[in-house]
């Protein structure tokens, strides 16, 4: 007989084996994440005849347009994480200030962070969307309502990482700290099973992604940089989507880069530290690859606010290197 992949809940089971004082929590809230993962993934597949298309009608805390599916991930994310009772403390791209829960004394262990539907603006065109999700453990008082500090932690100090991404497939890609792990969705018996065991990001690859549309709006450095990765004397391509999940995704299995450096109108970066670039950097970090702003490791950036925003560079060792040396040959000549 056919020997089934392992389900994603089977392969978290696994992970929590090695941790003696796993009381089940962690592999709850786990499944609530991939609950509503899936619940999400089933809209955004029939986004062009179901009824969640287009726009709500309202703004969201970054100005942006909100599209009734970011609305019906947010809030499928918010439900079937707050009943599991093990989180105290939910952050969202699409909630202007943290979700604090009540908890007892041995629940709400947990603050997670998400982007419920990054990319959604290319929902209408049916290109690539996903959800990204971070978890801490609680910093503050248990037995007691969850506080905001419970969310603003380095990446450094998630426990969990990963993401969904919506694409020909839904797949996914989480760590715990013991590498990191892909699975599809077989619709057809609505699990996710392994599909990307223990996944390394190849120290060098061939594709640049970055929006190139940006140039004229970039520093010296960044442009310094740009041009030595294109001087390579070997083949080189670019993929950009405009879906970070998407495109993070293609350079974590293939490797290159994802760079959305700061900019003239995005002076401190354009994509989020917490719920973005915090994941995605742990999961890079964990695969054997790099992620920084440029200059510092992005799991070493201290948070101030919920929807602090960073530059983001990903990818394989020897292409961060070149970007990361690139950029820093201005500083050394002042
Ligand atoms: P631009 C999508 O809106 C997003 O937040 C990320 O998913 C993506 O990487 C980035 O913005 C694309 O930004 O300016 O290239 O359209």
């Amino acid at each position: 007989m056919q020997r089934q992949p392992l389900t994603l809940i089977e392969h978290i089971t696994r992970t929590q084996a090695s941790f003696p004082d796993a009381t089940g929590d962690f592999t709850q809230l786990m499944e609530a994440i991939a609950l509503a993962c899936k619940l999400i993934a089933r809209e955004v597949n029939k986004a062009g005849v179901g009824k969640l298309l287009g726009l709500a009608g309202r703004r969201n805390v970054q100005g942006e347009q909100v599209a009734r599916l970011d609305e019906f991930a947010n809030d499928t994310l918010v439900h079937t994480l707050s009943r599991t009772g093990t989180a105290c403390a939910l952050g969202s791209e699409e909630l202007a200030v943290p979700i604090l829960l009540p908890t007892s004394d041995s629940e709400g262990k947990y603050a997670v962070l998400f982007d419920p539907l990054d990319g959604s603006s290319n929902i209408d065109l049916a290109m690539p969307v996903g959800t990204i999700f971070g978890v801490y453990r609680r910093c503050s008082q248990p037995g007691r309502l969850g506080e905001p500090s419970d969310l603003l932690q380095p990446a450094r100090a998630l426990i969990a990482a990963g993401y969904a991404v919506y694409g020909s497939s839904t797949v996914f890609v989480y760590t715990t700290g013991e590498g990191v792990h892909g699975f599809t969705l077989d619709p057809s018996i609505g699990e996710f099973l392994l599909s990307h065991p223990d996944i390394r990001v190849p120290a060098r690859g061939s594709i640049l992604s970055i929006n190139i549309a940006n140039r004229s709006r970039w520093d010296e450095a960044t442009m310094r940089a740009v041009d030595r990765w294109l001087d390579q004397k070997r083949a080189l391509t670019s993929r950009y989507v405009g879906s970070l999940v998407a495109d993070a995704h293609r350079a974590l299995l293939r490797g290159g880069l994802f760079a959305y450096p700061a900019d003239a109108s995005h002076p401190a970066g354009k994509l989020r530290l917490l719920y973005e670039a915090g994941p995605m950097a742990l999961l890079f970090e964990k695969a054997g690859g790099a992620a920084s702003d440029g200059r510092q490791s992005i799991l070493d950036k201290m948070p101030e606010d919920l929807h602090d925003r960073t530059p983001l560079i990903l990818g394989g060792t020897a292409d961060h290197k070149l970007w990361s040396e690139a950029l820093a040959e201005g500083e050394d000549e002042r």
